[in-house]
Formats: C-alpha cells, structure tokens, sequence
C-alpha cells in the first residue's frame, strides 16, 4: 500500500479551549468552577465520542411512519442515537435547569454546556432551545397554573420527566410574517380551546408541548390579534389523536432533526395571557431561542478550526506541514481572529440574559441585551457558513467528501442565518431595538469595555460606531432608506461590540503575561469595522430591469 493521509483528530472540545477557560476565569467565582468544570469535561468527552463514532456510522436520517401494518395511523418517528441519548445526557448535566437556576451567571454556565455539547447532539439542541424559550416565556407570562404545570417538566433533572417542548409559529404562508397565520383556536361546548391549522415547520414534532400561534376565532387579522397557546401532545405514551404529522422535511442540513409537517385537527390548547398580542408574549421565547442560535453557531466554527487546525499539523504538501505554510497559517490565523469576535458576542449575550433575569444588570443593560441579540444571531449565522466553508476547503478535495463527517459541518451552519429568523429579519428587528436606548446603551458599554485597551484598537473602534451614528442620523428619517442599509449597520455595531470584547479579554490576559487574545484583536480589527452601506435607490434598481 502506497501513501495514506492521516484523518484529523478532535482535540478535546473542553480540555483544549483556551477561549472558553479564559472567559470562565475571567468571569465565574471560583467557587462556581469545580460542579460546571465537570459537567463541561463530561460534555468533552461526550463530543468526542461522538464524533468518533459518526465515523463509522452512515444512519442519519429519523424515520417516519405513518401506518401500522392493519392500516392504523400510528406516526411513528425512529431518532438517531444521538438524540435518544439526548433526555439522559441534558437531564444529568441540568443543561436546561443550570439557567434558569438563580444569579447572573445562571446563562453563562448553561451556554458553556451548549457550546460543548451541541455539534455531537446532532441538532437534539434545537428542541432543547425551544423547551428553554418556551420556559423562559412562560414565566414571562406571569401565567401560575401554566408555570406550576410546565416547568418543573422543562426544567426537570430527571429523565423520565423531562418534556421538550415546540415553537409551532411557521405557516404555509410564510414564516418571518406570521401576521396572516391561519390556524384558529375555536371554543367548544365545554369552554375548552381548541386549535385548527398547519404549521409548515415543526422542528420539536416529538416533544411532549409547544407553545403555538392561533387565531381565536372571530379576532381581527393582523399580527396583533393573534394568541399564544400552550398545547400538550401526549395521551400516556400515545401522540394525540388531534395532532397529525403530515410528512418530515428533506432538508439540506441537520437532517438528524425530524423537522414535520404537521395539521391540528382540534388539538386542546390553554392561553398562555391575553388572548391577542402573541407575537409580544414569545419574544421572550424568541431571544432565547436566536441566543442558542449565537452559541451554536459559535461552536460549529469551533469544531471546524479545531478540525482544520489539527489536519493543517498532519498534512504534508510541498516538503512541509500545511501550518508552516505561511499563507495556509494566515488563513487560519484570520478565521481563528473572526471565530474569536464571534465567541466573545454570543458569550456577552448569555451573561447579560442572565444578568438582566437575576435583576443583576445595570441600568442600560435590558437595552444592550435587546439589541445585542438579534446582532449576535445574525452575525455569526452569517460568519459560520464562511468559517466552515473555509475550513473544508483547507482539507483540499477531502473536504468534499461525506464520509469525512466534513461536509455535514456546512451543510448544517446554513440553517443558523435561516431559522429563528434571517439576515434581514434580524437586522430590521435590531432596527426596532435602535429606535430605544440601544445605541446609547451599546456606547456606554463599549466605553467600559475598551478601559485599559489599545489605543489604535480602541480608536478604530470608536470611529466606526462614530460612523454608525452619522449614517443613523443621515438615514434615520427615511424608512426605505434606514431599511436598505439596516444590514450593514447591523455588521458594524456587531464588529464594534466584538472588538470591544476582545479588547476587554486581551487586558485582563495580558495581566498574566497571556499575549494571544491581543493578536486575535489587532488581527480582527486588521479584517475591518465599517460595514455600513450608503443606500442608494438607483443602483438598488439595477435588479429590477
Ligand atoms: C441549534 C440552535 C437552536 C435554534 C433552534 C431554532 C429552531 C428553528 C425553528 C424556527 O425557525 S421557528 C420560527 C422562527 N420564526 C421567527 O423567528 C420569526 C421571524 N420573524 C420575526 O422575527 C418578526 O420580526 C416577528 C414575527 C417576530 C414580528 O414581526 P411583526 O409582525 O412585524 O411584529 P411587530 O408588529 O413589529 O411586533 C409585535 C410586537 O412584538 C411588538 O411589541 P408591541 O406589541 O409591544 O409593540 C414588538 O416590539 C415585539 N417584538 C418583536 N420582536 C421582538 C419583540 N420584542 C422583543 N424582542 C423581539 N425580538
């Protein structure tokens, strides 16, 4: 046998990241660390299991059937191992329960077990942000006999009482405008709610709730009068007759993830608050469910540099190791800079959600965590495509190989600037958190950040949110306007609050004589802030002929 190239290793998800020790250093009591350290080794180990035994596996896809052999409809769905181990691994490492525990750092540790687990749970993850939001917009909800009921489920520790629970909101219609959603909830003879409908994208078919969007029957159209509906779907061990799973989705990506079809032929359904303004009562659910979007995505990129890295130390080419290439190093060495800002949102996110839940936070952080999450989401929805698009191409044609287990990485990083709402969707929703305190909370934390940090990093800094706020002032009259740019400004304020938080981490290293976190700034700010566009309606008319 002639040549064979050597396979890349998974460095151990845990043990191996300086990034997330160093941001639990920094932040977490020591105190904190010995139960959230082995819960996260045990995750590590998970991974790699995982990743290894995906190695010699080819089973992917749930199944569903629909018909028993005698013709009755039983709509059954066979899981992947992975997410049949999913209840027990969760319920033992509290993933759920972690953060909704009190204190401000009950969402960092919560997130820190997400980052680690999530690429091995083959997308188990998804149902779980679901469970999370719709735990988190419950409470919201003040609703008591909803919270007595659901959460000590949601949340639970034990296995055999743990529900997962859906988000059933996408219509035939369309998903990022639900105002036209057609399914009703009608009142029948005994004063119980009832829903009729479809919903077109189930992705938590089989969970043992959700939370939904009806129309109670005779409302107004338009999205303010719509409801939101707590259902249960079991009777016992058997699915309600009243839910029906038309058919599972052939999707690109996370094709583990038994995303339906599904109609609701008078399924009994509870009001989760007033019977009207039910987009307003799952925001909540929503910015929980776009900040595991953020964390997710973050850790997609890390296990495809974790990959790349590894290959680029075993793969020969032109008389030396790929690393020692120094434009293969450069490449990797600028994915790993962008990664690191990514990282660093997503990660402010989850400590400023439990900060502003505990009553922690300072007075304009509800504001920072309002704008900063829809940024977070669609930035590194976007930048996870690019990242594992890059990292396959530094296996050369093995990168395009399934069997590598490679290209399901970025298969799977398109659903992240998809679901939970586009690019678009998040750039105009962080409009909407412009037009409050946003941008003055956002300087304001920007100042505290940059203390003690590099001036030339510093500076640059300051003179793209100095930008932002002139294109704000020059736009902000003009809607059409305000919108077309709404993408660009969205990347600016995102790069700028990144920046800023790698300028924060380098400080606190460089304390200990750690020089890495100021590269990973200088090189990030090298890549550029300003992503602003001056919307110009004539050229934007090019596409119309
Ligand atoms: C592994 C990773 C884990 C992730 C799992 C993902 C699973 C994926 C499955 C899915 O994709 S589920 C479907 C996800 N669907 C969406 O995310 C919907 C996308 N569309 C939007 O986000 C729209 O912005 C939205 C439907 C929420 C609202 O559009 P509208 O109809 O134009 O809303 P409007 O009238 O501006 O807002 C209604 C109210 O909600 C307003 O409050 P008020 O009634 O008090 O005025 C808004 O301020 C409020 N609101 C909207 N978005 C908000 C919000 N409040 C807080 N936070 C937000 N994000």
């Amino acid at each position: 046998m002639g040549f064979l190239q050597e396979g890349p290793q998974l460095a151990h998800p845990w043990r191996s990241d300086q990034l997330l020790h160093d941001l639990l250093d920094r932040v977490l009591p020591a105190e904190r660390r010995a139960v959230l350290d082995a819960d996260l080794a045990a995750l590590g180990d998970y991974a790699q299991m995982a990743w290894q035994r995906a190695s010699e596996s080819t089973r992917r896809k749930p199944i569903l059937t629909q018909w028993d052999a005698w013709g009755r409809r039983v709509d059954r769905i066979e899981l992947t191992t992975a997410w049949l181990e999913g209840p027990q691994l969760t319920t033992r490492h509290a993933v759920l329960a972690t953060g909704h525990a009190p204190g401000e750092y009950a969402r960092l540790e919560e997130f820190a077990r997400v980052y680690l687990y999530h690429v091995a749970s083959e997308f188990y993850t998804c149902p779980l942000a679901m469970t999370d939001g719709a735990a988190t917009a419950i409470k919201a909800s003040g609703n008591a006999a909803l919270i007595e009921r659901a959460l000590p489920h949601f949340l639970s520790r034990d296995p055999a009482q743990f529900w997962l629970s859906g988000q059933w909101m996408t219509e035939n219609i369309g998903g990022s405008d639900v105002s036209h959603s057609e399914t009703v909830a009608r009142r029948d003879g005994d004063g119980q709610w009832r829903l009729h409908g479809r919903k077109w994208f189930s992705s938590a078919v089989v969970g043992e709730a959700a939370l939904a969007l009806a129309r109670p029957g005779g409302a107004d159209e338009g999205n303010a009068a719509l409801a939101l509906f707590y259902v249960e779907t079991m009777d016992g061990q058997r699915r309600k007759p009243e839910l029906i799973i038309d058919r599972l989705k052939d999707k690109l990506g996370t094709q583990e993830l038994p995303t339906a079809e599904i109609h609701l032929d008078g399924l009994p359904a509870w009001p989760v608050g007033e019977l009207a303004h039910g987009v307003r009562q799952v925001a909540p659910m929503l910015n929980v469910t776009r900040t595991w979007n953020a964390v997710c995505a973050v850790a997609s990129m890390a296990r495809a540099i974790s990959l790349a890295r590894d290959y680029a130390t075993r793969r020969q080419a032109f008389g030396r190791p790929l690393i020692e290439q120094p434009l293969h190093a450069q490449t990797l060495a600028d994915m790993q800079a962008e990664f690191e800002g990514a990282f660093a949102l997503a990660f402010e996110v989850a400590h400023l959600l439990g900060r502003v839940e505990s009553g922690a936070a300072a007075a304009h952080e509800a504001a920072l965590l309002r704008l900063l999450t829809p940024l977070a989401k669609l930035w590194t929805g976007k930048l996870a495509v690019k990242i594992c698009s890059e990292a396959l191409e530094g296996f050369g044609g093995a990168g395009y190989i399934e069997d590598t287990g490679l290209p399901q990485l970025l298969r799977d990083a398109q659903v992240y600037p998809i679901w939970e709402g586009t690019t678009n969707v998040l750039s105009l929703d962080s409009l909407r958190a412009l037009a409050g305190e946003g941008l003055s909370a956002l300087r304001l934390a920007v100042d505290g950040w940059l203390a003690g940090s590099d001036d030339a990093a510093a500076a640059a800094i300051t003179g793209a949110l100095d930008a932002t706020t002139a294109h704000l002032d020059r736009h902000g009259a003009d809607r059409a306007s305000l919108e077309a740019g709404a993408r660009g400004l969205a990347f600016t304020l995102a790069r700028c609050a990144a920046a800023a938080l790698l300028a924060r981490q380098a400080v606190w290293s460089a304390r200990s004589g750690e020089r890495r976190p100021g590269a990973a700034l200088r090189r990030f700010v090298s890549h550029g802030l300003n992503r602003l566009i001056a919307p110009d309606a004539e050229d934007t008319g090019l596409l119309l002929g």
